[in-house]
């Protein structure tokens, strides 16, 4: 070996042990697809600053689209359709039991596309930390729409999330929830603007998660109900529930609504800690607006109408205050009665429809509908 070659070899080397990021530079360009098979390797084989762009259609996975491979904070991996087209990734080909996309990855970025029909839930995040999940909708699938899971799950943020349909028929509905955040822990997680509705389990459901998790501008309606002719259905719908599996956790649930679900509206599901409730609004669900039995939840300025039980089931811990139970505190009425708008198409920016609906006009109780 010559005296150069020898050199070049040495510096290749010493390149290569010291830049472990060049293949992964190899592949952080802009990758189109247009086909399943390319969108799924795509997806594995992302890497930081890796932007996935899909073309319009209907893409129907054999098996569940997947990576463990980490953006960074300034180099997200992006998953998001071409231009503004339309894109849906269907799970009507997937084994009974798949879902249709799991993450175990960091600094995601999700949007815009429909994950349809999953024969189990359509998207898992496990151990996901900084992703965010934008305008994207979980709709008609055998478990959970969304769902994050498992320890170090942190500042996540779900934004403008359409959730329904969801609906297991092998357990009777007990579990399909619109989002499920559960068996985990991880602060710093946000669910903003979202509407999950119509599934047979919950519209929200913090089961078994330690951390505290923050709610905001969200609506749950109509879920819980059984929607499928489902002779032993055994779906809850509630509209928020908010623990359960012996957690202490004060999550936080600000300016949203929930109506027309089978169970309560908000529910503290035994979970024993100072949840934070403020602003919102319950309307017309089955059983309690607000039950909060047994824990230490903070219920401020919040609007309780119509719901079956009554306005609110509250233990000796709980703090009440300027919420249309307590005294002194009067009742606006509604602008609207009517649900109809809360089911049109977002505005062009995401953000929820505008409706009148629940809104009183008050700048000091109940949810403001947007
Ligand atoms: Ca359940
Ligand atoms: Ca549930």
């Amino acid at each position: 070996m010559s005296r150069r070659t020898a050199l070049s070899l040495g510096a290749v080397l010493a390149l290569g042990a010291g830049l472990a990021v060049i293949p992964t530079q190899a592949q952080a360009a802009t990758v189109v697809v247009s086909n399943t098979t390319d969108l799924s390797d795509a997806i594995k084989n992302a890497a930081a600053g890796t932007v996935i762009q899909v073309r319009a259609g209907t893409y129907y996975p054999t098996a569940t689209l997947q990576s463990t491979a980490n953006g960074t904070s300034s180099s997200r991996v992006h998953l998001q359709p071409y231009g503004s087209e339309t894109v849906k990734i269907d799970g009507s080909n997937l084994p009974d039991g798949d879902w249709i996309f799991k993450l175990t990855a960091d600094y995601w970025t999700v949007s815009g596309i429909t994950f349809q029909n999953s024969p189990d839930s359509a998207v898992v995040c496990q151990s996901c930390a900084s992703t965010v999940w934008e305008n994207i909708k979980t709709i008609n699938g055998g478990d959970s729409g969304f769902t994050l899971t498992g320890d170090s799950t942190t500042n996540n943020t779900i934004r403008n999330i359409d959730s329904y349909g969801n609906y297991d028929a092998a357990t009777h509905g007990e579990n399909a929830d619109g989002v499920a955040i559960k068996f985990g822990s991880g602060s710093g997680n946000l669910v903003t603007g979202a509407r999950l509705y119509n599934n047979s389990d919950d519209g929200l459901d913090f089961w078994s998660f330690s951390s505290p998790v923050t709610i905001e501008h969200t609506w749950a309606m109509g879920n819980g109900k059984n929607r499928w002719s489902d002779s032993a259905f055994a779906g809850d719908g509630n509209g928020y529930k908010l623990g359960g599996d012996g957690e202490v956790v004060a999550h936080v649930i600000n300016n949203s609504a929930a109506w027309d679900n089978a169970g309560n509206g908000f529910t503290e599901n035994s979970n024993k800690g100072a949840i934070v409730i403020n602003r919102t609004t319950a309307y017309a669900n089955a059983k309690w607006g607000y039950y909060f039995a047994t824990g230490a939840a903070r219920l401020g300025k919040n609007l309780a109408v119509s719901n079956g039980s009554g306005t609110v089931s509250k233990g000796s811990s709980v703090v009440s205050a300027g919420n249309n139970w307590d005294s002194g505190i009067s009742t606006p009425a509604f602008l609207s009665t009517s649900a109809t708008t809360t089911y049109n198409a977002r505005q062009s920016n995401g953000s929820l429809p505008v409706t009148t609906f629940l809104t009183t006009g008050s700048t000091t109780i109940g949810a403001t509908m947007d």
